[in-house]
């Protein structure tokens, strides 16, 4: 218990210093994305509801450089599995997410934003940076604006949604054997408009 309480509390001084300026829009009261628990769907989700990919809210956040987006789980811990992480939104016409890919237990993890070309389904991935909380079950990821555009306040961003899944951690194997992800989540989210 006292380590949790640690946990929290280095998690909280992390999102304070990552955000000084912020006026809190969307925040952990407040979120864009909001779901129930326990209504993972996919091929063994009849069998299996991990919490650790179960999604409970998103919310996005930005200050004068960055755009700041978390995903919070009901409980976040690193397994065997490949485990990914989403958070989408659609800005002026195009489609945006971050994500992350954690592998064998945390040993292996990538971050990316990625932005797709036109209407062709082909995307263009930017390594972001990511801040994983263990103790408050939040995944922030960390978007220069610059990589967005020419973002100014009150621009919106539309169509948000998160989407979480498990893969075996050798991806070819998920597709052979399951067709693709295992169980998963998914929750539609509102607006948000950028504040900075
Ligand atoms: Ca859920
Ligand atoms: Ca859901």
């Amino acid at each position: 218990m006292k380590k949790k309480i640690i946990g929290i509390f280095v998690c909280m001084l992390l999102i304070v210093t990552m955000l000084p300026l912020t006026t809190m829009a969307g925040d952990p009261e407040n979120p864009e994305i909001e779901d129930e628990a326990s209504d993972l769907f996919g091929p063994l989700s009849f069998a299996w509801q991990p919490s650790f990919i179960d999604i409970e809210k998103g919310w996005f956040q930005d200050d004068a450089e960055n755009l700041h987006i978390t995903l919070k789980v009901m409980d976040l811990s690193f397994k065997y599995w490949r485990q990914i992480y989403s958070i989408h939104w659609t800005y002026k016409g195009t489609k945006f997410s971050v994500g992350s890919h954690i592998v064998l237990f945390g040993t292996q993890k990538g971050s990316f934003l990625r932005e797709e070309i036109g209407q062709s389904r082909d995307w263009i991935s930017t390594e972001i940076e990511e801040h994983m909380c263990e103790s408050d079950d939040t995944i922030t990821w960390v978007v220069p604006k610059e990589i967005l555009g020419d973002v100014h306040a009150d621009d919106i961003l539309e169509e948000t949604y998160a989407w979480t899944a498990i893969r075996t951690p050798f991806e070819p194997v998920t597709y052979v054997l399951f067709l693709g992800e295992i169980v998963k989540d998914y929750a539609e989210g509102s607006n948000y408009i950028i504040q900075y």
